[in-house]
């Protein structure tokens, strides 16, 4: 008896106050969002899956696709952020952002941190090497093996957690800011390997004109993966509409009109699920 009257003291009824709170903060989002005009949305500019010209116009498939959706649901714009991949997750729970739309790959760890929607982009990792790939290279623990070797990758990305878990010290895996970098720093010698999903590569080696490199796909050991636009945690109510759109325009082929011009599958996408993506390896 005595827990019931703990449980009804004023600690519970603060407790059920904030509960309701964010329940309803939460199920508001989509109604600030309509408010606001727009949505901020975080970015990395990695083309195919994110864009940024010269006078600022945001493309990509992810933000396309997000822009997209969100019109449907009432929101009539999105506004772009560029961001670091490892900031993502910590910017979308400190409501910097109110979506990421950047190829940000589904993982147990980070499915754990933030909301994702269905899947949308998937890809298979790659190497962008000196041509004829003089050292080999084939997956991470090719890597690893050779004692002198250097991969370059985007800081808190899934290509730096592959080669360190592979076993590639934590001084021979190289933060890239972004994808010129990473090419210039190949091209100078400063490293061995660049690591990016296969798309992203195959865009930065066609647009470099450069014939003394060559992009090795896919990565020997390693997954295909798949993004989802992620949320806040407390945002489910946002998601869960963002998603009944999403499925609609799988359905209608409007979803595969939107990505394959990019060079992504929208059969691929639709063969998967967050949960089967979420879940634990
Ligand atoms: O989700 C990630 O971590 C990776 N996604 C993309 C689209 N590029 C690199 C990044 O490491």
């Amino acid at each position: 008896m005595r827990r019931i009257a703990v449980l009804a003291g004023p600690v519970f009824a603060a407790g059920v106050a904030m509960l309701a709170a964010t329940g309803m903060a939460a199920a508001d989002k989509l109604e600030d969002l309509k408010a606001q005009g727009f949505a901020r949305v975080a970015i990395a500019n990695e083309p195919p899956y994110t864009a940024v010209a010269a006078d600022g116009k945001v493309s990509g498939a992810a933000p396309d696709v997000a822009r997209e959706v969100f019109k449907r649901l009432g929101v009539p714009d999105i506004v772009a952020s560029i961001s670091e991949y490892g900031a993502m997750i910590p910017g979308i729970q400190a409501h910097r952002f109110d979506a990421i739309t950047a190829g940000l790959f589904m993982k147990p760890e980070r499915c754990s941190a933030v909301a994702y929607s269905e899947p949308i982009l998937c890809d298979a990792e790659a190497f962008l090497v000196k041509k004829g790939n003089p050292k080999g290279f084939k997956s991470y623990e090719d890597i690893a093996k050779d004692t002198t070797a250097t991969v370059g990758a985007p800081g808190g990305g899934t290509e730096e957690k592959l080669a360190l878990n592979a076993g590639v010290p934590r001084e021979r895996v190289i933060v890239v800011p972004d994808g010129q970098s990473g090419l210039k720093m190949l091209q100078d010698g400063r490293i061995d390997v660049y690591s990016l999903p296969v798309l992203s590569l195959n865009d930065l080696k066609k647009k470099s004109g450069d014939e003394t490199i060559e992009v090795v796909a896919p990565v020997v050991g390693a997954p295909v993966y798949c993004d989802g636009t992620a949320f806040n945690k407390n945002d489910t109510a946002l998601r869960d509409a963002y998603d009944a759109e999403l499925a609609k325009m799988k359905q209608s082929g409007e979803f595969a009109k939107l990505i394959e011009p990019y060079g992504f599958s929208a059969a691929a996408a639709m063969s998967t699920s967050r949960d089967k993506l979420c879940a634990a390896q």
